[in-house]
């Protein structure tokens, strides 16, 4: 079945949800292009090698074990259902920096070092401090887009949304010995799926009820020096748990007195 996949997601193609081009489209389309691809790629029937890390409820957490020069970077993929709101609604969510430090347990602190555009902004980030490592930072651009011919899961309506971080370097942050920039690229992928029969043309009829979010976050994360191999494992899983809970219920509060957008 393998190429067959291959050939399904060499198909999916990105489109910017507000534009215009900027000095950095180039590097937004090559890393959003390769990642939309490796977010669909299966785990469960993939190599082999992605091991189901946790499970709690629609929750399911997998990576594969990685280490380069010692270092740990597992890539983690991660499924979830939220009840409640619509694909495009949870991607706004997650991209929104607003309500960022509502539900971001690992940020002490963030500033935006570039607008590019509505859909396209470059941030800097202190992480809180692992104890008794040294403080990380971040510096990356963050992407939010439709996709179109992704694979759609069974009862799917309306388009496929995604949001894309990438790591990348600015001259206005340069690394200092203060602290450790870590370099991270993650996708969440989100899907609307319906609850019940809808008859062609009566997509109106559709409330929040009716209607679930799919989401599927992918993550590769360098530490950017050593760490105890099991602390950093220990932390990564304790992280991307809490954080697809904390943002789901933060994300079902944030629609619930606002009308469905699909
Ligand atoms: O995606 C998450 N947050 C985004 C919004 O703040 C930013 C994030 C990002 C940050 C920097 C660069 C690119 C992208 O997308 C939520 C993150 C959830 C946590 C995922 C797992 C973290 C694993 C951390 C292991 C580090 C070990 C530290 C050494 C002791």
């Amino acid at each position: 079945a393998q190429p067959q996949i291959e050939a399904v997601l060499e198909d999916i193609v990105h489109k910017p949800y507000t534009g215009p081009e900027h000095k950095l489209t180039p590097l937004v389309n090559e890393h959003v292009g390769k990642y939309s691809k490796y977010v669909f790629e299966p785990v469960e029937s993939g190599d082999g090698n992605w091991q189901l890390a946790h499970e709690d409820g629609d929750m399911k957490v997998y990576r594969r074990e990685l280490e380069e020069d010692g270092v740990v970077v597992d890539p983690l993929k991660a499924q979830h259902i939220v009840k409640g709101l619509s694909a495009f609604e949870m991607c706004k969510y997650f991209f929104d920096k607003d309500t960022r430090l509502d539900w971001e347990g690992t940020v002490e602190s963030f500033k935006v070092l570039d607008k590019l555009a509505d859909d396209s902004v470059v941030f800097h980030q202190l992480h809180k401090r692992v104890w008794p490592s040294t403080q990380r930072e971040t510096v990356f651009c963050s992407h939010i887009c439709m996709l179109t011919n992704a694979p759609r899961p069974e009862n799917m309506v309306g388009h496929t949304w995604m949001v894309c971080n990438f790591s990348m370097e600015h001259p206005s942050v340069p690394i200092t010995s203060k602290m450790i920039r870590a370099t991270l690229n993650v996708g969440l992928v989100c899907q609307t799926i319906i609850n019940r029969q809808v008859e062609p043309g009566q997509e109106s009829s559709i409330t929040r009820d009716d209607v679930s979010c799919k989401i599927i976050y992918a993550a590769n994360v360098n530490p950017g020096g050593w760490a105890p191999p099991s602390v950093v494992r220990t932390i990564a899983k304790r992280e991307i748990t809490k954080f697809l809970k904390k943002i789901s219920s933060c994300a079902q509060k944030a629609v619930l007195e606002q009308p469905l957008t699909l």
